[in-house]
């Protein structure tokens, strides 16, 4: 009788393993590009989705609410997904995605790739807004002038920066270590916060070129896409940025 009670409880603790599997596969099985994803369920999730600060179609027309919504429920969730597997069990499941980034070096690829996927795209979605464009105004507007001669040089050295990645990547305006102001590109998913970055230092401005986040709209014209990203840059986060970044 009790071997036989032990045995029902093991079927019912795989049937519930199944169901529970079953369910996420359907979710997250059918992220486009980027990494696939896998099982981890949300309850108890070392990383999760950040919801966004607006609506999926509200920055269009300059991004499309397709684009964002695959963007941000198919491929972030996927990053944190894959992150979540590649770090369970291991020191790294206390350790603060900052902290992960500028330890990079000592990581896998899969926590460089889908924990700089997470990092990103966090990063991304907090610098962007249906009332943003324009200019910086205030330290962050002056200390682009002052580094790059103007605003309108700064665009040109970062549209430069997102053009010229080639393939998969993203393009940054970041703090250095002095405090300076300068403009980068990283391929995939890496950043500047990671120890194996050329260049290093705070991001306080991203643009994601992989095509995933334009080709729906732009297609392969990457530039136009760049062109479109100024009408939607949410200047007050990134000067919130730049504040933290240079204290
Ligand atoms: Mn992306």
């Amino acid at each position: 009788m009790k071997t036989f009670c032990s045995f029902s409880l093991l079927l019912f603790a795989a049937s519930l393993l199944m169901v529970s599997c079953a369910g996420e596969s359907t979710v997250n099985g059918d992220a486009a590009d980027g990494p696939n994803a896998t099982t981890v369920a949300d309850n108890g999730a070392i990383h999760t989705l950040p919801a966004l600060p607006y609506d999926y179609d509200a920055l269009e027309p300059h991004i499309d609410a397709k684009t964002m919504e695959i963007h941000h429920t198919r491929h972030h969730q996927a990053y944190i997904n894959n992150l979540n597997n590649a770090i369970a069990g291991s020191p790294l499941e206390n350790m603060s995605i900052e902290e992960m980034m500028a330890t990079m070096s000592q990581h896998s690829m899969a926590v460089r790739n889908n924990g700089g996927g997470h990092y990103n795209h966090a990063l991304f979605w907090e610098i962007l807004s249906p009332n943003g464009g324009g200019e910086p105004e205030g330290a962050l507007g002056e200390a682009i002038v002052e580094t790059f001669g103007s605003f309108e040089a700064f665009k040109e050295q970062f549209h430069r920066m997102g053009m010229t990645q080639f393939g998969s990547g993203w393009a940054w305006l970041l703090v250095d270590e002095n405090g300076q102001l300068q403009v980068s590109q990283t391929p995939n998913q890496d950043n500047p916060l990671m120890d194996i970055a050329d260049v290093q230092g705070t991001p306080i401005l991203g643009v994601d070129v992989w095509e995933h986040g334009y080709y729906l709209k732009y297609q392969n014209r990457r530039g136009d896409y760049i062109n479109a990203f100024w009408n939607i840059v949410n200047w007050d986060a990134v000067s919130e940025k730049y504040r933290a970044a240079i204290q």
